[in-house]
């Protein structure tokens, strides 16, 4: 057994963390550098350092982006021998040198689903090759990023055999500036080293073993988190060039008084020089435009580049079905200029960049969570990155399949379990009014060690640090089912959430909990108490007459332990599409029908003592597992199933957020929410 493994990629940073140009001057100060943070009871924790840039690449007046995504090559290395391909500097030259089999590979998409062999279970590394153009004009006063949305788990990344950068933990984006490693108005080749393996210290963990086959022996990936560790190039790649003097990375908070004036303070950082002299811009010109295109207020910042602008009348960001036009963003426009030469000339337009802003205040008290002053009930979903063939890869159209549905349904709220999702839905959720409880991926994690709190730490702060700006992230969640009972734990949790709290940008902090209240060494720390439990499900299977008392009890104890906000993060039961029976069995839709309706009425009763504020349901869709007896096929909790069709509960479900929604929101129901029955039968809703 080797739990204290550690991935190889994490010595391979060490050798190759050498940022191609690290040209990074910075103007003004980044005030967040100087940051104390508290003190933690580990002396020997590390503090990671703030994520630099990183900003969605946009198009503009002054940069260009273009996507590497589509076919590249794939080559395995020995399962036995992961760094083979280091040793062999098979980044030197083109991958069909090895002599491998090639597999021409989707990017993005996970490679586990696409081949027939078995790719899909392959522990260790894969190498990714593709060839691409640089245009000539590229070379000129401007820089090339490459930018990794995701790659799972670890990447090492060179650019025509020279390293480019490299990055560990899966579901996050990393960037690098290449303009030198690359030939302009050329072929350039590009390699990335892929490595799914997960270890004691890795966010998630996992084991790798040495299992003895038929063959031989052979490493085998465990790990106890319940969804397929797909791996590969999981989101888009893109090329994307900035000014030399450019804006490298955007912050933005923003109140709503209850007078509907608005507030949006924010900060820019400015990065580069040109042709090695450092210039200074003169001034930056802040515009916010209406979904017209109108400009709403505009202001001009010549000493610093942070400033607060107000709104007069402002369209607030509202959740879906609070408000008749929910998702209202505006368009913040940030245009940097440099004083020209000449003194009749006007100042040359540097760099500009243009972020989605929605305007909304969000507060918490022991009691509630509050947008624009209103008090939230989260009704939702726990979800996955998951589907057919394609694994966690993004997928557009499964994307906005997913929002159909959570539309269709009246859901207003899904936390991102178990780990950052891409940065496309968290666009498509702020568009479409869609709250989002943001988790890191610390799924299931067990043993409490510094190393292992380090990683952990980062994985949230480059979870904040990308996803601050978006107005639908209502919370931050830093662990699922956490092993959070055990020794060493409240050692552990303290110094992160203390961490987390440092950086957490006006969100509050939870978790999903599946320890118990009396057990629990986390909840104590966080702002809404979220707890897990499958109550005629994993315990009293059978007895959906066993979960209104359990379930209000347990929602009780959280509360009267912690004195904080409740939600209930997960509860359902696995469910095969077209099985029936009557009366309710598990596994039947009609089970998992009367699952939910229980759990339903336990919710009312909760509901009325107002400090509970979510029931999610675990899980929107069926999902790919690892291969256990406990799962046929994957885990079937989904109340759609893999292929986004409704099973029976969906229906019901329906009609229960609907129904919240016109109780608490005064929401216009949709048509067809119920069919004609008779004219004896009212639609009650
Ligand atoms: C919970 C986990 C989730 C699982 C679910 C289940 O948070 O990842 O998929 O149970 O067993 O404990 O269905």
């Amino acid at each position: 057994m080797r739990w204290l493994w550690i991935p190889a990629t994490c010595l391979l940073f060490t050798i190759f963390n050498l940022n191609a140009s690290a040209v990074e001057d910075e103007i003004p100060l980044n005030p967040d550098k100087s940051k104390e943070y508290p003190l933690f009871e580990y002396g020997e924790v590390k503090i990671p350092t703030p994520t630099r840039g990183l900003l969605y690449p946009r198009d503009s007046e002054t940069r260009e982006v273009r996507r590497l995504d589509g076919m590249w090559r794939l080559v395995r290395s020995d399962p036995s021998d992961p760094l083979e391909g280091i040793r062999e500097k098979w980044f030197s030259n083109n991958l069909r040198k090895t002599g491998r089999q090639i597999i021409p590979m989707p990017v993005p998409a996970s490679y586990n689903d696409i081949t027939t062999d078995n790719l899909r279970d392959h522990v260790g590394t894969v190498w990714y090759e593709r060839t691409f153009f640089v245009p000539r004009s590229w070379k000129v006063n401007q820089r090339t990023w490459l930018r990794f949305s995701s790659v799972h788990y670890s990447a090492v990344v060179w650019i025509n055999g020279r390293n480019a950068t490299s990055h560990s933990i899966g579901h996050l984006p990393f960037e690098a500036d290449i303009s030198g490693l690359v030939s302009f108005g050329a072929e350039n080749r590009i390699t990335v080293m892929c490595d799914n393996r997960l270890g004691s210290r890795t966010i998630p963990q996992g084991l790798v073993y040495e299992a003895n086959t038929d063959h031989g022996s052979e490493p085998v990936q465990s790990y106890t988190f319940d969804f397929f560790n797909y791996a590969g190039i999981h989101r888009s790649v893109h090329l994307y060039t900035t000014p030399l003097l450019h804006i490298s990375d955007v912050k933005v908070t923003t109140q709503l008084t209850a007078e509907g004036l608005g507030r949006i303070d924010y900060r820019i950082w400015v990065d580069g020089s040109q042709e090695g002299r450092r210039i200074q811009p003169t001034h930056l010109l802040v515009q916010l435009r209406d979904r017209d295109g109108q400009v709403a207020v505009h202001q001009i910042n010549k000493a610093v580049y942070h400033g607060t602008l107000l709104v007069p009348n402002a369209n607030p960001w509202w959740p879906y079905l609070m408000h008749p036009d929910p998702g209202y963003l505006y368009d913040l426009q940030f245009e940097l200029y440099v004083a020209s030469n000449e003194e009749e000339e006007a100042d040359a337009l540097q760099d500009a960049y243009r972020l989605p802003v929605g305007i909304r205040s969000l507060s918490w008290s022991n009691d509630s969570l509050l947008l624009n002053g209103k008090p939230l009930y989260l009704r939702g979903f726990g979800r996955h990155e998951d589907s057919d063939i394609r694994g966690k890869g993004l997928d557009n159209a499964l994307l906005a399949r997913d929002f159909n549905l959570l539309k269709w349904i009246g859901a207003n709220a899904y936390r991102t379990s178990h780990y950052p999702y891409s940065e496309e839905s968290m666009q498509f959720a702020d568009k479409h009014g869609i709250m989002i409880i943001d988790e890191c991926p610390a799924v299931n994690i067990d043993i409490f060690e510094p190393q292992l709190l380090e990683q952990h730490m980062s994985s949230l702060e480059q979870l904040i640090h990308r996803d601050r700006n978006h107005p639908s992230v209502v919370a931050w969640s830093v662990a699922n089912e956490p092993r959070s009972h055990k020794q060493g734990a409240l050692k552990y949790f303290k110094s992160l959430v203390n961490f987390t709290r440092s950086i957490a940008d006006g969100r509050p902090l939870t978790a999903a909990i599946n320890a118990n209240s009396s057990t629990c060494h986390l909840a104590q720390f966080l702002d809404i108490v979220g707890f897990n439990r499958y109550n005629s499900w994993y315990q009293n299977s059978g007895r959906t007459d066993m979960i209104v008392n359990l379930l209000t009890n347990e929602a009780q104890s959280w509360r009267d332990k912690f004195g904080k906000p409740v939600i209930q993060f997960e509860y359902g039961g696995d469910t095969m599409e077209g099985m029936h029976s009557l009366p309710a069995f598990i596994w039947s839709e009609e089970y998992q029908v009367e699952l939910f309706s229980r759990h339903f009425k336990a919710f009312d009763e909760l509901r009325e003592k107002k400090w509970f504020i979510g029931e999610f349901v675990w899980n929107f869709a069926d999902f790919r597992t690892a291969q256990t007896i406990t799962r046929v096929g994957g885990n079937k909790k989904g109340v759609f199933t893999r292929n986004r069709q409704p099973k029976e509960v969906a229906h019901l479900l329906r009609l229960r957020y609907f129904a919240l929604a016109k109780e608490l929101d005064q929401c216009m129901l949709p048509r067809d929410l119920t069919v004609y029955i008779s004219k004896h039968i009212h639609n009650e809703l």
